[in-house]
């Protein structure tokens, strides 16, 4: 666990979809219509109101997100993030991934949410180097919380133990002075 100012920055292994923050994002695809994955848990356990809310907001860029209510899920709001796909790493995706970071926090913040999860968006189906990714995540994080005063709580919710020990690593290399 990391302390930045009046927010906490935690790593969990945990099913994202189980939990009762007030915002949970979905590493989505441009269409917004459901995926595998994260995205196809998220919407298995939401329901199919969310599908057709999404349905409504006619996809979304990459590096870009967007908010739907929860329906079914603990969760009160989603928020829908679009990762860059793993191309080598000289097609932006490293400035993509932080912008998805960047947009949900802001996101979140104009919600006036307290707590928020993040998976580890890119990671799965797109492949994104782990290591990178988890450096990115917590980076990006830390640098744009400064404008999210709503936001108390971040969690990283890890879906395994590997993914758990290099978040815990990332957060405790920036605990240390
Ligand atoms: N809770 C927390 N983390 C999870 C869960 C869960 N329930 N399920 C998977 N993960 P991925 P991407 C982890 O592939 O790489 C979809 O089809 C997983 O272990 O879900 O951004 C979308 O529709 C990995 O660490 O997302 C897109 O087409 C991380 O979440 C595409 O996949 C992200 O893996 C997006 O690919």
């Amino acid at each position: 666990m990391l302390t930045i100012g009046h927010c906490t920055l935690e790593a969990r292994v945990v099913d994202i979809t189980t939990l009762a923050v007030d915002a949970i994002v979905n590493a989505a695809n441009t269409s917004l219509l459901g995926g595998g994955g994260v995205d196809g848990a998220i919407h298995r356990a939401a329901g199919r109101e969310l599908l057709r809310d999404c349905e409504k907001l006619g996809g979304c860029a990459t590096g870009d997100a967007k908010l739907t209510r929860g329906y079914q899920l603990p969760a009160t709001y989603v928020i829908h993030a679009v990762g860059p796909v793993w191309h080598g790493g000289a097609r932006g995706e490293a400035d993509l991934l932080a912008s998805c970071y960047r947009r949900s926090l802001e996101l979140a913040q104009q919600a006036q949410c307290k707590d928020i999860a993040f998976p580890a968006i890119s990671c799965g189906v797109y492949r994104f180097p782990a290591d990178q990714a988890v450096r990115i995540a917590v980076h990006t994080v830390i640098e744009t919380l400064p404008h999210a005063a709503s936001v108390e709580r971040v969690v990283f919710a890890c879906f395994d133990d590997a993914m758990f020990a290099r978040y815990e690593a990332e957060l405790e290399r920036r605990a240390s002075p």
